[in-house]
C-alpha cells in the first residue's frame, strides 16, 4: 500500500490522505452507480442546505441524535468499501454506514465533528476538486492561524482517526464545480 501525503507538515495526527486512489475507469463505474441512486436535499436543523445526501447501513438522525439501522449498502459498493477498510486497516464489517452527498457548484459543508456514534471516518472523492479544511474543535485553540487548508483531489481517499476525529473538526469550501463525495463510519459501538 503506497503512502502519499500531500498534506501540509501540521495536519492532525490520524488524519491520512492517498491521492489518486482510484482509477479513472473505476471513478466512472462509481459516477455511474451513484447517479442511479435517488438522493435527497441535505436538512440539519430546520435548515435545508444545497448539498442532497442518501446514507446506507445506518441512517443518524439529527434532531434524536440516534442512529437507526437503514437499507444495505447496494453491492455495486462492494469492491469500494473492500479497498477503504484495507486502508484503514478495519475488517470491511466495521463500516457499518455509507453516505453519498452531491455538492452542486458553491455548496459546502460547514465546520463539525461527526456525530458521536460513529468512529473513523473515511471520504472518497469523485468528479472535482475540494479545498478541505482542518481546526481544533476546542474554541480557545480556534484562530485562523490554526487552519489547515488543502486540496482534495478527485479519486482521492482521507481518513479520520485518532486525534483528528476526536480533536478536530473539518469543513469543506464551495465547490466550483459538481462533486460528490462517497463516507464511510464505523460506529463508535458496533451492533
Ligand atoms: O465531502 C466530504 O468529503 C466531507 C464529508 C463530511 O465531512 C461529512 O459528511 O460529514
Amino acid at each position: 500500500m503506497s503512502l502519499l501525503f500531500e498534506v501540509p507538515a501540521d495536519y492532525p495526527s490520524g488524519f491520512t490522505y492517498f491521492p489518486n486512489f482510484i482509477a479513472e475507469e473505476e471513478e466512472r463505474l462509481l459516477l455511474n452507480a451513484v447517479r442511479e441512486i435517488e438522493l435527497h436535499q441535505m436538512q440539519f436543523q430546520g435548515y435545508t442546505a444545497l448539498r442532497k445526501v442518501r446514507s446506507f447501513g445506518y441512517d443518524y438522525n439529527f434532531n434524536t441524535r440516534k442512529i437507526t439501522k437503514g437499507s444495505p449498502i447496494p453491492s455495486v459498493f462492494d469492491k469500494l468499501t473492500e479497498k477503504v477498510a484495507l486502508h484503514m486497516q478495519l475488517p470491511v464489517i466495521s463500516l457499518a454506514e455509507m453516505l453519498i452527498t452531491e455538492y452542486p457548484p458553491g455548496s459546502v459543508i460547514n465546520w463539525h465533528r461527526d456525530a458521536p456514534p460513529f468512529d473513523q471516518i473515511a471520504g472518497v472523492s469523485l468528479l472535482s476538486d475540494v479545498t478541505f479544511k482542518l481546526r481544533p474543535h476546542e474554541k480557545s485553540k480556534q484562530g485562523r492561524k490554526s487552519i489547515v487548508s488543502f486540496p482534495v483531489k478527485r479519486r482521492s481517499l482521507y481518513i479520520i482517526q485518532g486525534e483528528a476525529r476526536t480533536e478536530w473538526q473539518h469543513s469543506t469550501a464551495p465547490v466550483s464545480a459538481t462533486r460528490f463525495s462517497i463516507t464511510f463510519r464505523s460506529l463508535q459501538n458496533p451492533r
